[in-house]
């Protein structure tokens, strides 16, 4: 294609069987025709219905058109996972982990190109993709090993002549479900561990990002995966991600891994309880973080900046309630609205040192405009923002030409109070609330009053006051003089309360999530003996010392 710029992933792409529609852009960036891959091959949907992916930060430029896929294509997707399942679970381990390794090192491979379609594809920044990618090999390269571990244990019998095993046995056939805020780093948290136990896969992309999945799934096929084991389907929520739950009740899905809103994941609990089926939930947050007098203020001034406007304010681990002590209050908040005043917008595919780029689509912007109403109607004083970024209406560290993409303000709330609904709902996008703490019982009060548990931070060099957050908050993830962003790929990921069902994502911990016990016993005996009735008991010996008699 003449004049049409390619990165190398665009040829690998390509080489996998897409096309090219016209590239009708500015930037003269190229267009694809997207599909499905059900069993290693490429699919449209059964009716032909397609749907846009659009770059946020510059509207005009279609990544490409994806398969609007319908019931018989997420039926098909199962079938595919089904019948792969068999010989996926019965691959040794060790030869499971030496696939997902060869992910891991495709993903270095080709990371760069991945880090920039990541980019264009949801409007975060460069710095911050990479760091996604990053995720997803860490990830990989973890798993890799853990292929050769997978341990079970051997247990003692109480009878003799016999031996008792546990082995982890994988759940079966997946439905995994990702948003478009991780795209690389979360469905990989998910698919990896997934198939590492022996389970197949049935991946529905988060509808802005299909193309990044749709990469993402031929290097994963690439690195030698068989056909089957991870099936993609495109499409929007309420159509395939509906499929997969549907599919639910007709016992045709072991497992759903979803992560997205608090009512969905509601939604998706209640259909896997009533059929037993097990469900990994990360869900919503209001993620609270407490500023104490004992502070170093600079650095706390940092870790609340970033985790109230890094990813636009679009992470489930993002700041929603800054909860300050009275005594530094007017200080501490000074000192933020200055960085505020000179936070740095735009897309940093085209500039550089940007804070944060677009929002992750039109829909995200439109809900966001519409949670930030509360604030208002609340009462709480708004310090800085306003709305959408447009040419008449731009902060001054805007760069670029803010109709070209789906540009926020940065927002902050003062006066809220416990009583407020924005004090309690989240606000996924660029807004933070402040609230004043009277002392440190208030504030770890205040920290645990909304109704989610995702993540927490507090920041402090009160030494007690760190460890009574740390064991009083109830969360799932608490930062200590850091911010509420920034998991580490090996570490239990996932929230309590409204944030999730108390599953957790990454390191060893994740396996409970995609295997289930299975305990064994072996008699040698050559008879049958029966466990508690068969014990010997064992007389204690009659007491020689009269302890009554030493006193
Ligand atoms: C999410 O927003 O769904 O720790 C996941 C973090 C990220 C993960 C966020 N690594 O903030």
């Amino acid at each position: 294609m003449e004049g049409i710029e390619l990165d190398c992933i665009m040829v690998h792409v390509l080489e996998a069987g897409l096309t090219f529609l016209e590239a009708n852009n500015p930037k003269n960036r190229p267009s694809v025709k997207g599909f499905n891959i059900i069993d290693g091959q490429l699919a449209e949907s059964s009716d032909g219905a397609t749907f846009e992916s659009r770059n946020p930060a510059l509207l005009s430029d279609v990544l490409g058109a994806f398969p609007l896929s319908t019931k018989d294509d997420v039926s098909a997707a199962l079938d595919a996972a089904h019948a792969a399942f068999p010989s996926w679970s019965a691959t040794p381990a060790p030869t499971r982990g030496q696939i997902i390794g060869n992910m891991g090192r495709l993903l270095m491979e080709h990371k760069d190109d991945l880090v920039r379609l990541q980019a264009r594809e949801i409007g975060k920044t460069l710095k911050e993709c990479g760091g996604e990618i990053q995720e997803a090999i860490d990830t990989c390269l973890f798993f890799q090993s853990e292929g050769r571990r997978l341990y079970g244990q051997t247990v003692n019998s109480e009878l003799p002549d016999k031996e008792l095993f546990t082995y982890r046995r994988p759940l079966g056939v997946c439905g995994i479900i990702n948003a478009c805020n991780f795209p690389s780093a979360v469905p990989f948290w998910k698919m990896i561990p997934a198939i590492m136990c022996g389970n197949t896969c049935v991946w529905k992309s988060p509808q802005d990002s299909p193309l990044l999945s749709f990469a993402l799934a031929r290097i994963m096929h690439q690195a030698g995966l068989p056909d089957g084991v991870i099936n993609l389907v495109h499409g929007k929520g309420s159509g395939a991600g509906q499929h997969i739950i549907n599919a639910v009740d007709e016992g045709r899905v072991n497992k759903i891994s979803f992560t997205g809103s608090t009512a969905v994941g509601k939604m998706i609990g209640e259909v896997c309880g009533r059929n037993l089926v097990s469900c990994s939930l990360e869900l919503g947050g209001k993620n609270p973080l407490v500023i104490m007098p004992s502070a170093n203020l600079e650095n706390a001034v940092e870790g609340a900046y970033w985790a109230g406007f890094g990813t636009a304010g679009q992470r489930c681990t993002s700041l929603g309630n800054l909860i300050i002590h009275k005594d530094i209050y007017d200080e501490f908040v000074a000192k933020l609205m200055d960085k505020v005043h000179s936070t740095r917008i735009g897309d940093s595919l085209e500039h550089e040192g940007v804070l944060y780029g677009s929002m992750l689509s039109e829909k995200y912007a439109k809900d966001f405009l519409e949670v930030i109403q509360i604030c208002e109607e609340d009462g709480a004083t708004k310090l800085y923002g306003q709305g959408r970024i447009t040419s008449d209406n731009k902060p001054s560290g805007f760069v670029g030409t803010a109709e070209e993409g789906v540009f926020m303000w940065p927002h902050v709330y003062a006066g809220v109070t416990e009583d407020m609904r924005c004090f309690h709902e989240e606000m996924f996008g660029p807004a933070i609330t402040l609230v004043k703490a009277d002392d440190f019982d208030h504030a770890l009060h205040l920290a645990n009053a909304s109704p989610y548990g995702l993540s927490s931070a507090i920041y402090t060099n009160e030494r007690l006051e760190a460890y009574r957050f740390k064991t009083g908050i109830k969360a799932g993830m608490t930062g200590i003089n850091n911010s509420t962003t920034g998991a580490e790929a090996h570490l239990p990921f996932g929230g309590v309360k409204g944030s999730g069902n108390g599953t957790r994502e990454s390191g060893i911990w994740v396996i409970e999530a995609y295997s289930y016990w299975h305990a064994v016993n072996d008699e040698l005996s050559g008879k049958l003996q029966l466990a508690q009735m068969d014990v010997d008991e064992i007389e204690m010996v009659e007491a020689e010392v009269r302890w009554d008699e030493l006193v």
